[in-house]
Parts: C-alpha cells; structure tokens; sequence
C-alpha cells in the first residue's frame, strides 16, 4: 500500500481558525491534502467527522496515524516537523514572548471576534445578541491599547521575527473593518504590514473585507 506522505487538513475557507494553519503551510511550503468540512451543511456535527474530531471543529490536521485538532497545537507541530522557515524565535526568551502573544490572541482577541463576526457574517440581524457584542467590541479595543504599547517599539510581537503570533493574529485582525474597530497606530502599522504578506492574501477567506487603514 502507497502511504500518503502528505498532510490531511480538516478545513473550511470560512474558518478564521483554519486560516492560520493555511498561513503556516504556505509560509513553510508543506504540500499538504485539503479536506473540506461542509459546515454549511452541519458536516461538521456528523458522526463521521466527529470520529475525527470529536469537537465538532475545524481545522483538524491528519499526518500518518497522527491526528491533532486546536489551532495553536497544529502550528506547534507544524514547526517541530518542517522547522524551516522558522515561525519561532531561536531563543527561549523569544519564544517565550511568542507563546504568551499566541495565548493572548485567544484569550484576549480571537473569541471576542468570533462573537462579532460570526453573527454578522452568517446570521441574520434579528438574531444578533448586540449587548453581547458591544462588550466584545469594548474588549477588545482594551486589547488593542495594551497591544499597542508593546508594538510601539517593535515590528513583531516577539523575537523581532515573523512568528507563530502573527499567524495567531492574523485571520482575526482581517475582520477588524466589519467590527469598525480603527486600530491604535502602532497596531495599524504592524497588522498592515502581515495582512499584505502573500501567505495571508493567498488564504483570506472570500468574505473578507479590504484593508482601510493602511
Ligand atoms: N480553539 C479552536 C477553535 C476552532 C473553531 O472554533 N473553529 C470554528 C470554525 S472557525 C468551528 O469549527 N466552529 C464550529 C463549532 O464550534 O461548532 C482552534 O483553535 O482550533
């Protein structure tokens, strides 16, 4: 029997989530196999996708026997096994750095967004929780500022390096127009100069709004 030496990925061309994992494999030039979830269609809740993962989630990465489902944990293991180009500071105070802003991103950044975008990219207003937006919007401008403070002596998040945190980062920030979020300068100068990098033009999801700030 053949074995595939190529990578499963679980995806959808919607999925913020699933984006970062599209930006790595570019940015590492791993040949990988595109499997798509219809999520439109709730292929996701089904039993056969659950057996894959058991989540209800994308994206999901098949390498061999392995299977490895969570955003961050695909991109760690996607540098362990293809570490060239590195998406980590060599360092370990840099990476360091660069698994807090990874952390952060989701904590602070990525699920305030969803709450936002997921409404109103597929839901109609009626069924908009506004009061729940409001305060993820109020969220995450906190976030911006204090982001905004690190960047202002910096051009990347950690290590002076494309990293693992602006693949983190990146999908999220594309939405910022469709939340009128206008983001603090230094955030403005950084997210312009990663949103016209090639990996993330290349895998922006159709919906995507432009680029007003840059
Ligand atoms: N923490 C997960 C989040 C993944 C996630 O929420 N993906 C969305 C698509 S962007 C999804 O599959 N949603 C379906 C659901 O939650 O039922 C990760 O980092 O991979």
């Amino acid at each position: 029997m053949v074995q595939n030496p190529m990578p499963t990925l679980y995806t959808h061309p919607m999925s913020t989530f699933a984006q970062r994992i599209h930006i790595a494999l570019r940015e590492k030039k791993v040949e990988w196999t595109p499997a798509v979830v219809d999520m439109a269609k709730g292929a996701h809740k089904a039993a056969e996708y659950l057996a894959i993962n058991p989540y209800g989630r994308v994206p999901t990465l098949e390498d061999g026997a392995m299977r490895v489902c969570e955003s961050t944990a695909i991109l760690e293991y996607l540098e362990e096994r293809h570490p060239e180009p590195p998406l980590m500071p060599a360092d370990p105070v840099g990476r360091a750095q660069m698994r807090m802003h990874v952390k952060l991103c989701d904590l602070e950044f990525a699920g305030r967004v969803g709450t936002i975008i997921f409404p109103k990219r597929f839901l109609p207003r009626e069924r908009w929780d506004q009061a729940r937006m409001d305060a993820a919007k109020a969220g995450i401008e906190r976030h911006l500022a204090i982001l905004d403070t690190h960047l202002a002596t910096r051009t990347f998040l950690a290590g002076e390096i494309f990293t693992q945190a602006e693949v983190a980062y990146a999908p999220f920030l594309l939405f910022l127009p469709l939340m009128e979020i206008e983001p603090p300068e230094h955030v403005r100068e950084w997210a312009t100069e990663l949103l016209a990098r090639s990996s993330v033009v290349e895998t922006r999801p159709a919906d995507a709004p432009d680029w007003p700030y840059g």
